[in-house]
């Protein structure tokens, strides 16, 4: 799709400039009259911008604009990616405008508007498709398969993974295949891949140590007083708190202050031995949710330190959490996941939802670490903001627009 604007003294000028450059096939997608602005009213009278666009790559015209509709009963919405006619008049392609049209001058201001909208995802779309170009050839359905990897895409999912899943699934479909089968493929086989989420398991005559690892400022001390709360209140289990995050008064003070509220003991521990007369402390207790520094890859002793907490309990007296923001940028959490990687294997935590609309990290993440994935957090509210994460929610999001 080559996608142009241009610029006359009328609208007929200028599509008969757009014809000259991209074709006889070449659509008008939007008409806008434009009147210069302070100073340049002196110097321009009002002119006609259209925006053209000519598709060069798909040779049989996706005309119905129909088929890119997703059915109302998948419940999924597609951002919009429409191929626009130059026969349809909402588009103001005509030639003469009437009396009526031209008074009614904000509603029409306010179509171009939206339209203009549309049109610069569209382009943005188009950079996407060329860096799928490959991938359009080998296609068996390519204008939808093009659509979901774009949705995909723009969700922020890497392109490798989603290559992988459509690699997956297109071969096993024929020529005349619809966008819902496809759609609802791929939908599983995100959520395949998402896996079963795996949540805090209680022992049956034991206390179960639950470590809450990751960078600082995403949200351990806050998850660990929501499934604190979780634990009590819904399980009716016996939880004590403990906190090696002895690097900054206020990080101690912070987790006491939702030990006192939730009533539950809360201890600090700075060595590995006082770990173990914790526990022996809180024996007769279900859960012990240890909250730990944020580790800095500089700082080796820290590093170190978490290591040997997490190492001095038995895997299977234990579980431990890498909590990490979903707002934290996907190079960042890939250095962040192979960094933990190195002392533990974790289960994937993912705070702070309510402040992004983008899942495709957790995608990502997933993927990378294959860890389970557990709890995600969506607001500061203590102890309400958090669940399970439901990876069906998550495969829509990914596959649905950004609401
Ligand atoms: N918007 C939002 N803020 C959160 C969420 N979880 C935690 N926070 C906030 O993030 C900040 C850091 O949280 P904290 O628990 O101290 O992080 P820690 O350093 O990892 O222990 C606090 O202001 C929290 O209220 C969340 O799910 N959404
Ligand atoms: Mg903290």
């Amino acid at each position: 799709m080559i996608i142009k604007k241009f610029q006359a003294d009328t609208e007929t000028e200028a599509i008969m400039l757009a014809k000259e450059e991209l074709g006889k096939d070449a659509i008008v997608m939007n008409i806008k009259t434009i009147s210069p602005k302070g100073i340049y009213k002196l110097f321009r009278k009002a002119f006609v911008e259209i925006t053209a666009a000519v598709d060069d790559t798909v040779t049989q015209q996706p005309a119905a604009k129909k088929e890119f509709t997703v059915p109302e009963k998948t419940g999924f919405k597609l951002n919009p990616n429409i191929i626009y006619d130059k026969n349809d008049s909402s588009l103001g392609g005509k030639e003469k405008k009437t009396a009526e049209e031209k008074n009614d001058a904000t509603a029409i201001e306010k179509k171009l508007n939206s339209l203009q909208e549309l049109l610069e995802k569209q382009l943005k779309d188009k950079q996407l498709e060329e860096k799928s170009e490959e991938k359009k050839k080998e296609g068996k359905n390519p204008i939808y398969v093009q659509l979901i990897y774009n949705q995909l895409v723009r969700n922020e999912m890497d392109e490798k993974y989603v290559n992988q899943i459509l690699n997956e699934i297109e071969n096993k479909f024929k020529k005349d295949a619809s966008i819902d089968d496809i759609l609802s493929n791929v939908y599983q086989k995100i959520i395949l891949k998402l896996g079963q989420p795996q949540t805090v398991e209680l022992l049956d005559n034991k206390a179960k140590l639950v470590f809450f690892i990751g960078p600082t400022g995403v949200g351990k001390t806050t998850t660990i007083a929501k499934i604190a709360s979780g634990l009590k209140l819904n399980r009716k289990a016996k939880v004590a708190m403990l906190t090696s995050d002895t690097y900054r008064i206020a990080a101690v003070e912070q987790l006491r202050i939702y030990a006192n509220i939730l009533g539950v003991p809360m201890k600090v521990i700075y060595t590995e031995d006082e770990i173990n007369e914790a526990r022996e402390e809180f024996k007769d207790h279900d859960v012990i949710l240890v909250d730990t520094a944020g580790r800095s890859h500089k700082n080796r002793g820290q590093r170190d330190d978490i290591e040997k907490l997490i190492h001095s309990v038995n895997e299977e007296d234990r579980e431990v959490y890498l909590v990490l923001s979903a707002t934290t940028k996907y190079k960042d959490l890939i250095r962040i996941t192979e960094s933990y990687s190195e002392i533990t294997n974790y289960r994937l935590i993912f705070t702070k939802l309510d402040e992004t609309i983008s899942v495709g990290n957790i995608f990502n993440i997933k993927m990378l670490t294959n860890a389970d994935l557990s709890y995600t957090t969506y607001g500061q509210n203590v102890p309400d903001d958090i669940s399970k994460i439901d990876t069906q929610e998550t495969a829509k999001k990914l596959l649905g627009g950004n609401d």
